[in-house]
């Protein structure tokens, strides 16, 4: 008997995956259909699949051509399955001629010409989501860079009165120094102005029919947060707090782990997020790093502090912090957030248990590593997790499944974007001054 094998992701089916598979069964006598796992899958670079895992194992299922179906969950596992069932040939389309060359040492390989004219791919980008990008400041450029990793979005503007900071991509991109003008052209926009702007983008943006991905704080005023997701929810649409770190892997495994009770009881939590950088005009460093810092403390031990402290320290050409440290007391646990862009100290993250604490070196807000450390050393666990482009696909990703109605936006509750915004508030008024 002829054991062939072949793989795919088999992302919304279509008749070049079918034939594909019909010429594979054709090679043999039996036929074995790899179907590729999300997490393996976000390893390649290959973002927004559509269909869950079901799903798309159900495809191939429906297509009756396949006696055996296995998930792909980790890279090398081709050469582990040829020794496992014994297969004799490898098939793929010619997408990925000589890629494969390396299997011909366990089997044969052999290409197939791929089907032209249709692709998972071209059929994501279909319905994609016109995005429209307002700010200022150089990271409108990561932004519009990193929406280029993931399938289903287009950028369809930038409003913008600095061209200078826009990269050559986004220079091809529709230009308008006017809102109002940008709003007439996409489905969602994503903010990045400074943050005395956002609340009224947003706003503006939500009325007009549009979704909104904001970058943090969605607003300097807790109430206007509040009434922000309450028009969203009115008109149905998806707005969503753009903080990378809320979206990385390592991160989210490392809130669960916590939750979860693995340290004990969190007893303590302690962030801090400093560099030495200018900050684009408007932003102080409690509006640049405090979401940021503050969303362990908030996701961890909650929203419903008991009473909050902030000191800081002012820069007296801009007016702005350039130093801030907030202690949260809650009733059986603290937190501290310290942030600074005047002030440099280690960037590391310390979630302290009952059991044992969770360590996250710096720069833990982009961290692909973190340790659960015990009082017996020998208990201690490492935890890697790949990061690909700072959070920010994957945060790009979350807010069209949410606009898609695929998934909840519920990496950032909306109390916790409420809480950012209310911690803000107290600052600007009750800071103490150091
Ligand atoms: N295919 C084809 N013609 C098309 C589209 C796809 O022949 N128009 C083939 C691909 O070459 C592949 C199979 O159909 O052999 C599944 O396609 P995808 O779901 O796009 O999977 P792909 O990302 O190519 O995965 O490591 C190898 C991969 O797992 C192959």
């Amino acid at each position: 008997m002829t054991k062939v094998i072949t793989y795919g992701t088999y992302d919304l089916m279509h008749y070049g995956h079918v034939r594909l598979l019909e010429r594979a069964k054709a090679l043999g006598d039996y036929l074995i259909v790899g179907v590729t796992a999300e997490d393996f899958d976000k390893q390649r670079g290959k973002i927004n699949v559509k269909q869950s895992l079901e799903e798309r194992i159900a495809n191939v299922r429906a297509t009756g051509l396949a006696d055996q179906i296995i998930v792909e969950e980790y890279e090398g596992q081709k050469i582990d399955d040829i020794k496992r069932y014994d297969v004799d040939i490898f098939t793929v389309g010619s997408d990925w001629v000589g890629v494969f060359d390396y299997l011909n040492e366990y089997c044969k390989v052999v290409y197939l010409d791929r089907t032209q004219g249709i692709s998972s791919t071209q059929l994501r980008q279909e319905n994609s989501v016109k995005i429209g990008i307002v700010g200022a400041s150089r990271v409108v450029n990561k932004f519009g860079n990193e929406c280029g990793y993931v399938n289903g979005i287009e950028v369809a503007g930038v409003c913008t009165d600095n061209t200078k900071v826009l990269s050559e991509e986004l220079q091809g991109a529709e230009l308008t120094g006017d809102f109002t003008q940008l709003l007439t052209k996409v489905d969602a926009v994503y903010i990045y102005s400074t943050p005395e702007l956002h609340y009224d983008q947003a706003k503006q943006a939500l009325l007009a029919g549009k979704h909104v991905l904001c970058e943090s704080p969605i607003a300097l005023k807790k109430e206007q947060c509040i009434e922000l997701f309450q028009i969203a929810k009115e008109k149905g649409l998806v707005l969503q707090e753009s903080i990378k770190t809320a979206y990385s892997l390592a991160y989210s495994r490392l809130v669960l782990l916590a939750k979860g009770g693995k340290i004990g009881k969190i007893v303590s939590v302690d962030t801090s997020c400093t560099s030495l950088k200018d900050l684009p005009e408007g932003w102080g460093s409690l509006d640049d790093w405090g979401p940021t810092a503050m969303l362990p403390v908030l996701q961890l031990l909650g929203t419903d502090y008991r009473s909050i402290e902030v000191l800081s320290q002012f820069n007296e050409e801009t007016g702005f912090d350039s130093f801030t440290k907030v202690n949260f007391r809650y009733d059986h646990s603290v937190a501290s957030v310290k942030v600074a862009n005047g002030v440099k100290s280690e960037g590391e993250l310390i979630v302290s248990g009952t059991k044992g604490y969770i360590y996250v070196p710096a720069p833990w807000w982009k961290t692909d590593y973190f340790e659960v450390r015990f009082e017996n050393p020998d208990n201690n666990k490492r935890y890697f997790y790949q990061l690909d482009g700072e959070g920010i696909r994957f945060a790009i990703v979350s807010f069209i499944k949410a606009i898609e109605g695929i998934q909840s936006t519920g990496y950032i509750e909306e109390s916790v974007s409420e809480a950012i915004s209310g911690v803000i508030e107290y600052s600007k008024e009750n800071a103490i001054v150091l």
